[in-house]
């Protein structure tokens, strides 16, 4: 028996820095800090602590069964552990990227994660031409919604509910888009932070900082993880040879002459068979192209 297993067992629900708030079974929550100067828990995570009067310290990181995160050349930012699902939120309004879109996907697929995304505010002009970028998406096959979160509060819950219900969701996506809306419509007491968007840049404003984990009902069987809007999309976990195999629309058509096919110039390539026959999209094509050219540039 380790000598970790005599100590509490406890839900990692926020990380701030070296301060993590660690939930115990019975839903109690505590000030810990790492012991040692690396501090590797993220939320979700299980980890044995030990609940010493004022602070708690946490001793060890259970293994986990998956980790949502995404690298760029200099440093690893992990989203969360232990995930059922993600929710990429995107919105008509700030316009998303589609690169940005791509990519998170990507990092959920090889993470083994189960995606859906949302379009919000569907209340707003413009909506047609989003659900149009999105078409591609739901033609691979991906899970769908649209949803008005803060015109419509009650048709979207119903909307999202059933998808949602027991599962614990991490809801991804750029600044501005409504995630912490959606925690504040699920979640009776989250007084999550809601920014009024900066309309001048047609960009969000970065309201939520840090991740947070939310249940939604008291027996704690759902669960919404808030996190923070981001820029940078970097995928250096990935290796270059094995790219398509995380973009479904590729892969579907991934019949081609060589067996490592790079997708980009050789000859009878099923996938570029593909993209000129309007069966993958030019845009999710443009997209691999351009995320293959980072990974190939990578050193080590
Ligand atoms: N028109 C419209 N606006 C909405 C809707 N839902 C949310 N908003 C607005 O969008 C803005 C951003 O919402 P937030 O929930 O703070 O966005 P966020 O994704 O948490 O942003 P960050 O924390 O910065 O990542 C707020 O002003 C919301 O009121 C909607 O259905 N329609
Ligand atoms: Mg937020
Ligand atoms: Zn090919």
């Amino acid at each position: 028996m380790s000598k970790f297993q005599a100590l509490d067992l406890g839900l990692v629900v926020r990380g701030h820095g070296r301060h993590y708030i660690v939930e115990d079974a019975d839903g109690k929550r505590f000030v810990c800090h790492p012991r040692g100067k690396k501090s590797e828990a993220v939320v979700g995570d299980q980890v044995r602590f030990a609940d010493s009067g004022d602070e708690g310290v946490i001793e060890a990181v259970e293994p986990r069964r998956n980790l949502l995160f995404r690298q760029d050349e200099w440093k690893t930012k992990s989203f969360a552990a232990n995930l059922d699902q993600l929710l990429v939120l995107v919105a008509v309004e700030p316009v998303f990227s589609e690169s940005q879109l791509t990519r998170s996907l990507i990092a959920a697929e090889s993470a083994g994660i189960r995606m859906a995304i949302a379009l919000n505010k569907t209340d707003l002009p413009g909506t047609d031409s989003a659900r149009e970028r999105l078409a591609p998406y739901r033609a691979m096959g991906l899970q769908m919604f649209e949803v008005a979160l803060k015109a419509d509060p009650e048709g979207s819950r119903a909307t999202l509910d059933p998808w949602l219900k027991d599962q614990r969701t991490f809801v991804l996506g750029p600044s501005g888009t409504g995630k912490s809306t959606l925690i504040n419509l699920l979640v009776e007491d989250a007084k999550a932070q809601i920014g009024e968007i900066s309309q001048a840049l047609n960009s969000g404003r970065h309201t939520t900082t840090t991740t947070q984990w939310y249940w939604t009902d008291e027996t704690r069987t759902t669960a919404l993880i808030d996190s923070p809007g981001f820029q940078e999309f970097g995928l250096h976990q990935i290796l270059a040879a094995e790219l398509w195999r995380w973009m479904p629309d590729l892969r579907e058509h991934a019949t081609c002459r060589f067996a490592n096919c790079s997708h980009i110039h050789e000859p009878d390539c099923g996938v570029r068979k593909a993209v000129d026959a309007g069966l993958i999209s030019a845009g999710r094509y443009r997209i691999y192209g351009e995320i293959l050219e980072e990974l190939q540039r990578k050193t080590w």
